[in-house]
């Protein structure tokens, strides 16, 4: 593996707008992962492969060393905890919002041990536990809207874009918790034995990062 470069990329959103950086870095791979079923692709340049993997792996699969390097949202790498990968470049994409969301009359502050439904539950820990509030959270996986529709939980922390989301059930946000954006990880073994490769792709990534807000 010593003489390849391997990124591991999620599909949907990720990949798609991780294109642009991976072009400008001169690499274009050479199939689509909505229409393939192959898990490593080749690019247009020989010894670079691109992984794609759910998005929840890319950074376990860069921090031991399946992958050279990868993009993940910063929501994923919070919840992934810890500092095994580096993690150089905020490429400013997929950008969302991580919030607090409910019912619009629900209570936060109120008296009762508040319950928390969220696939973030070290992040919606750490909020609340940085608040002083005392809280049971509960892991779901997926559709969080509707846990406080049924009753299952007070309100949610989920990731918030449009809004749409949300309205779209009858809840509302409450609390923004964090902004969100993916990140450039590096595998820290090949940030040292593979440092050229490594800081070309990331000097040519960073010079087309979108500016502003
Ligand atoms: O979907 P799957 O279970 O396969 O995996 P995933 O959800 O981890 O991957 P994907 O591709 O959906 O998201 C990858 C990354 O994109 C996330 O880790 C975020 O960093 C980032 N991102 C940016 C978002 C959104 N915007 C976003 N809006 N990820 C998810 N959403 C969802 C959100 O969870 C909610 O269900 O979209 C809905 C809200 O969107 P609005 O526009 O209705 O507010
Ligand atoms: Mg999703």
């Amino acid at each position: 593996m010593q003489d390849k470069l391997i990124i591991a990329l999620s599909k949907g959103r990720i990949f798609k707008e991780t294109l642009p950086f991976l072009k400008a870095a001169g690499i274009e791979p050479e199939d689509d992962p909505e229409h393939s079923r192959k898990l490593i692709l080749d690019t247009n340049q020989e010894d670079v492969k691109l992984l794609v993997i759910r998005a929840t792996d890319v950074p376990t699969y860069v921090e031991h060393g399946g992958a050279d390097l990868g993009v993940a949202g910063k929501d994923v790498l919070m919840e992934h905890g810890g500092s095994g990968v580096y993690e150089p470049l905020d490429l400013r994409i997929a950008r969302c919002r991580l919030m607090v969301a409910g019912q619009p009359d629900v209570d936060l502050e109120g008296s009762r041990r508040l319950r928390v439904a969220t696939k973030f539950v070290n992040s919606a820990r750490r909020y609340f536990a940085d608040k002083g509030q005392q809280v049971e959270v509960i892991k779901l996986y997926g559709s969080m809207e509707l846990a406080p529709l049924v009753g299952l939980a007070d309100c949610i922390v989920d990731l918030v874009d449009t809004g749409g989301t949300l309205k779209a059930n009858g809840l509302v946000p409450l609390e923004h918790i964090c902004d969100i954006s993916s990140r450039l990880i590096v595998n820290k073994a090949s940030m040292k034995m593979k440092q050229a490769r490594v800081r070309q792709l990331m000097n040519a990534m960073s010079a087309v990062v979108p500016r502003g807000d």
